[in-house]
């Protein structure tokens, strides 16, 4: 299946990297605006089964305050078919509040094929993990977890155990990787987000007032991390 880029972000550009309103004269960003860019899937989704309309507003939420505050990064949410609701709403509602789409759009695809199947170079991927920062278990983190090879799982194993709802821990991909050699991918992201599948362990069971505080703090916590991994 060939990946559909939904809109803008192709072009190349050199931007500032830095705090908005903070001295940011000296760090041009190259021509690649790749190295500044984090494809991240919609966390909480799918197996978590958290409501889409609410999961759309609190990404959106969460990306204009990002890019209010920091220049020269580019953020890509990707989801695998052009009937993702989750990509229809937020697309339409980003663009409802106007947010520059060269900084944040929509894109069909594999996220372990962003460069190879879709020409779309992101060094920084997310992943919806699991607590036990597992390979498998189906989705988008057996995906990555296969793609990358045994060398992310030992990555992982080193930066951290566990992760708890609304918390992320980003770990360097080594160039053995294949993810990181095909795809130029050099830090996956791990984020735990709120689990509404009763399935699953720490089910909120319809609490959407945790839920939502959770998945807030866990897109927070993914956009803290990558601006510390491409500072
Ligand atoms: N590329 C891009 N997006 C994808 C891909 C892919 N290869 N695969 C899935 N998606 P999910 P969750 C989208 O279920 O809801 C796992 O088993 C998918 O369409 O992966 O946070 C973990 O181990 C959806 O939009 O994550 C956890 O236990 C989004 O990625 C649990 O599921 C997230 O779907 C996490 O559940």
């Amino acid at each position: 299946q060939k990946p559909i880029p939904d809109e803008g972000g192709g072009g190349k550009s050199s931007r500032i990297l830095g705090v908005k309103g903070e001295n940011r004269d000296e760090e041009e960003v190259g021509t690649d605006d790749g190295s500044r860019t984090l494809a991240f899937p919609s966390i909480s989704t799918a197996d978590f089964q958290f409501d889409h309309e609410k999961a759309s507003d609190i990404i959106v939420d969460s990306v204009a305050d990002f890019l209010a505050r920091y220049d020269g990064v580019r953020l890509v949410l990707v989801d695998l078919t052009p009937s993702s609701n989750i990509l229809s709403l937020v697309k339409s509602k980003a663009s409802m509040r106007k947010i520059d789409s060269r900084r944040f759009f929509t894109f069909v695809g594999d996220i372990t094929r962003l460069l190879s199947r879709g020409s779309l170079h992101c060094s920084v991927i997310a992943n919806a993990a699991n607590w036990r920062l597992k390979p498998g278990g189906g989705g988008v983190n057996a995906a990555i977890f296969s793609a990358a090879g045994g060398a992310l799982e030992a990555a992982t194993k080193e930066q951290a155990g566990t992760l708890v709802p609304g918390s992320s821990v980003a770990v360097h991909l080594p160039s053995s990787s294949p993810l990181h050699q095909r795809e130029g991918v050099t830090h996956v992201i791990h984020v735990l987000g709120p689990n509404m599948n009763p399935q699953r362990p720490n089910c909120l069971g319809g609490d959407y007032e945790e839920g939502c505080g959770v998945l807030r703090a866990a897109y927070s916590s993914l956009f803290c991390n990558f601006i510390s991994v491409v500072q």
